[in-house]
């Protein structure tokens, strides 16, 4: 093994260990759960900002809670190329979504410094990408790319709480969201990510080169029925709003199985008053309805409504729907994923191009710039749980390719000419 491998090896290692340390920062002692600015966030800025400053980074907190540390380029006009993925998690998450890209592109920054890149590298780590605590995913990468609107600012969470009042909770500076946006010398983004399926150790591959994030669609469903005694209301005379929703369930998951490539969640219900022996007055249930093309997926959203609407009718039960999100699906830059493609190549690294069936910032962050994104295989094909892993020699692969793609980079196209350099 050359001392460069074993390096890397090392490296690789720590990548893993670090991930690991962020994944013990959590609002539940004993799980992984780390929402959109609370506490233990603050704690995984200090330690990934002492990583970034030993990276010889210059760090910042910019006022939608990403964190920031850029590696400057050979002038302070240089180009910028952005590494990152979020520091937010799902609740009782695994180590590694999200968490892995940030750690990666300071390993890959930190391999690199010294080494005359004609660009800057910007890692960012976003604040929240889950969408969990407000029901709004890519709220740090909307702001990076200055679309964190008041509308969504004034969007509250289950305790009334808005965006805009977390962020001044937090002790950051509203007024200070203009600067949150990339720079102007920003070229391209590129973000490493766990697959999050089965697809790469289904085909024994360390790695996977995304071609396209399927949209999503993201919603609440509200059925209104009546609450009565579970002992006296004859079956006829209820309007029982849960069985309203137990049957739509149902008819989510025959319409998902019965369209190709269609992927159709409930992963929340509420039911009110929730009494054993009270018939449910009022359910609200989620939706997350996901496709690569976005006709399919639109369909299916209206298949779905319709049926939530028939199972209400039957019970006299009334319905109401709510969209969170409305995400397009987004293709990756053909470019840059064939230079990913050629630096996977180079570094002996066997991959293959997929989809991504999960939502990345590197959607959002696409609207402004180039962006490609790298899969490492997660063993087991587990994600949203605490069985998510990586491997150390796929971290490793992940390494080499992202370094060899910055080294493309280097006399690439795609690179802005630095007049100042
Ligand atoms: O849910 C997702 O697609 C991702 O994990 N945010
Ligand atoms: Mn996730
Ligand atoms: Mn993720």
């Amino acid at each position: 093994m050359t001392v460069a491998h074993l390096s890397r090896a090392r490296t690789a290692a720590r990548v893993i260990e670090r991930c690991r340390q962020i994944a013990a920062l959590t609002e539940v002692p004993g799980e992984t759960t780390r929402l959109f600015l609370s506490p233990p966030a603050r704690r995984v800025h200090t330690l990934v900002t002492e990583w970034m400053q030993a990276a010889s980074m210059s760090v910042r907190i910019d006022a939608a809670g990403n964190l920031r540390g850029v590696l400057p380029g050979p002038t302070a006009h240089a180009p910028r190329l952005i590494l990152g993925s979020h520091l937010d998690t799902v609740p009782n998450a695994g180590a590694f979504d999200g968490v892995l890209g940030v750690v990666l592109g300071i390993a890959v920054a930190e391999e690199l410094r010294g080494q005359s890149l004609p660009f800057a590298i910007e890692v960012i780590g976003f604040s929240e990408e889950e969408g969990v605590r407000f029901s709004t995913p890519f709220i740090g990468s909307l702001a990076v790319i200055g679309k964190l609107d008041a509308e969504a600012l004034a969007r509250t969470d289950r305790n009334g709480v808005t965006i805009a009042e977390a962020i001044r909770i937090f002790g950051l500076n509203l007024s200070d969201l203009p600067n949150a946006q990339l720079a102007a010398s920003s070229f391209a983004y590129l973000e490493l990510h766990i697959e999050q399926g089965p697809l790469l150790e289904s085909e024994g591959l360390p790695l996977g080169i995304v071609e396209a994030i399927a949209g999503q669609t993201r919603m609440s469903f509200v059925f209104e029925g009546r609450a009565n005694h579970a002992g006296t209301t004859p079956m006829h005379l209820r309007r029982d709003a849960l069985a309203a929703a137990a049957q739509w369930i149902t008819a989510v998951e025959v319409y998902a199985n019965e369209h190709d490539g269609l992927v159709a969640t409930v992963g929340r219900i509420d039911a009110q008053p929730g009494a054993g022996n009270v018939v449910a007055a009022r359910v609200t249930a989620s939706l997350d309805v996901r496709h690569a093309s976005d006709n399919a997926r639109t369909a299916a959203v209206r298949a779905l409504v319709s049926a939530a609407e028939l199972a209400a009718a039957k019970r006299g039960v009334t319905l109401s729907t709510q969209t969170h999100l409305e995400q397009s699906a987004v293709p990756m830059d053909p470019h840059l994923t064939r230079l990913l493609e050629s630096a996977a190549k180079k570094s002996n690294t066997p991959t293959r191009k997929m989809p991504s069936g999960a939502g990345h910032d590197a959607m959002i962050v696409a609207q402004r710039l180039p962006a490609a994104m790298l899969f490492l295989r997660s063993p087991g094909g587990i994600s949203h749980h605490p069985d998510e892993t990586v491997l150390p020699g796929d971290v490793e692969a992940a390494l080499n390719t992202a370094i060899e793609f910055l080294s493309l980079l280097r006399d690439d196209k795609t690179i802005p000419k630095d007049d100042h350099a």
